[in-house]
């Protein structure tokens, strides 16, 4: 039988955080033998906002090594750079001629960012959904492994293949959401209220998969908690522990009352080390191979060249089919 194919990806804006990881990678490596996978980096969605163009190249190579250095098989996986692949972009283009303003409007991703950066709301800002479904489209891809905030752009990916379809008969397949279990929504440190995000302006609200041990035990040493100093799971009442529990829970693999008992007695103090030093262990492989990965930057354009030329041939075939259906004039 035919794997069921996965597609999934990660904006390059920004360097990647503790909850890109549990939120997102750690879980696409769980589904590399099970399904056909195509994990990219997102680089197009990351224009929406403003870059400074060799950052934002250096980002998406350094995303490509984290992809790996975290798990994912090259031989396994088809791992590509969206820019790569002009499919996309194509197939966004003629995909926003069947989404309508009012859809777009209601999205709270746009919302939020257009909130953020009230000085530069583009219409790629707004537009943003419907690449992100010609990126699933594309592929036919059966899952689209995300966190629960992207799954309003799922939803939209649904309706805009469906409206597709009942236009011009069979033409994408309808994907579904893959939400992962409680636990994997890794919230801030400063602000343990909204989610760690890459993004974040304080550097102290999130772990980057990339900071030293120092920075790690700093971070959460000094991480939000509250006065009782009682380990305790309580995300209402108690966002700070709570979180640092679930993120302690996922790596030990412990439950919210084996964590309880565990630190029954002892203060913050003692529980926010053992936290830290976990992430630390956690982490050091993937650095490790991350860094070894670095010194090799051709090497890893190899990888996203084969990656982006697997993925090209299977868009292609969806685009072409597409242009068709449309009306539009290819050869
Ligand atoms: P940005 O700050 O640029 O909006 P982000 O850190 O929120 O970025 P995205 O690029 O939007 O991350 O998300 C990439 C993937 O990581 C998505 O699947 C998203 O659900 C997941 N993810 C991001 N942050 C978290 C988090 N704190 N906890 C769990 N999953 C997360
Ligand atoms: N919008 C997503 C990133 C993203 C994505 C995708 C995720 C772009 N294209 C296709 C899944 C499938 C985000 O910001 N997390």
């Amino acid at each position: 039988m035919e794997k069921k194919k996965i597609l999934s990806g990660i904006q390059s804006t920004g360097r990647l955080t503790l909850g890109n990881y549990f939120g997102a990678i750690d879980n696409w490596v769980k589904m590399q033998e099970e399904y056909d996978c195509y994990y990219m980096i997102a680089n197009l969605h990351s224009l929406t906002v403003r870059n400074d163009p060799e950052t934002l190249r250096q980002n998406t190579i350094k995303i490509i090594a984290l992809y790996i250095a975290a798990g994912l098989d090259p031989e396994k996986n088809t791992l590509f750079i969206q820019s790569q692949v002009k499919e996309h972009a194509e197939l966004g283009w003629i995909l926003d001629c069947y989404t309508y303003m009012g859809e777009l409007s209601r999205m709270t991703q746009f919302k939020d960012k257009s909130a953020k950066h009230a000085d530069n709301i583009n219409s790629g800002l707004f537009t943003y959904p419907v690449l992100m479904a010609a990126d699933i489209l594309a592929y036919n891809a059966d899952l689209v492994p995300v966190g629960d905030d992207q799954k309003q752009h799922l939803e939209l990916t649904r309706d805009i293949a469906e409206r597709f379809n009942s236009l011009y008969g069979e033409t994408f397949k309808i994907p579904e959401p893959y939400t992962k279990k409680v636990g994997a929504r890794i919230m801030g440190l400063q602000n343990p209220t909204a989610k760690m995000s890459k993004s974040s302006q304080d550097p102290m609200d999130k772990i980057l998969l990339t900071d030293s041990p120092d920075e790690i035990r700093k971070k959460f040493k000094k991480a939000v908690t509250d006065s009782e100093n009682k380990v305790k799971y309580d995300p209402e009442n108690k966002p700070g522990v709570s979180n640092l529990m679930s993120i302690y829970g996922i790596i030990k693999n412990k439950t919210m009352d084996e964590i309880e008992k565990q630190f029954e007695g002892q203060g913050y103090g003692a529980f926010k080390t053992a936290v830290a030093e976990a992430v630390i262990e956690r982490l050091e492989p993937l650095q490790n191979k991350y860094n070894e990965l670095l010194e090799n930057p051709d090497k890893l354009m190899a990888i996203c060249n084969k990656g982006a030329k697997k993925a090209e041939e299977k868009a292609n075939r969806v685009l072409k089919d597409v242009y068709k259906k449309v009306g539009l004039v290819i050869e």
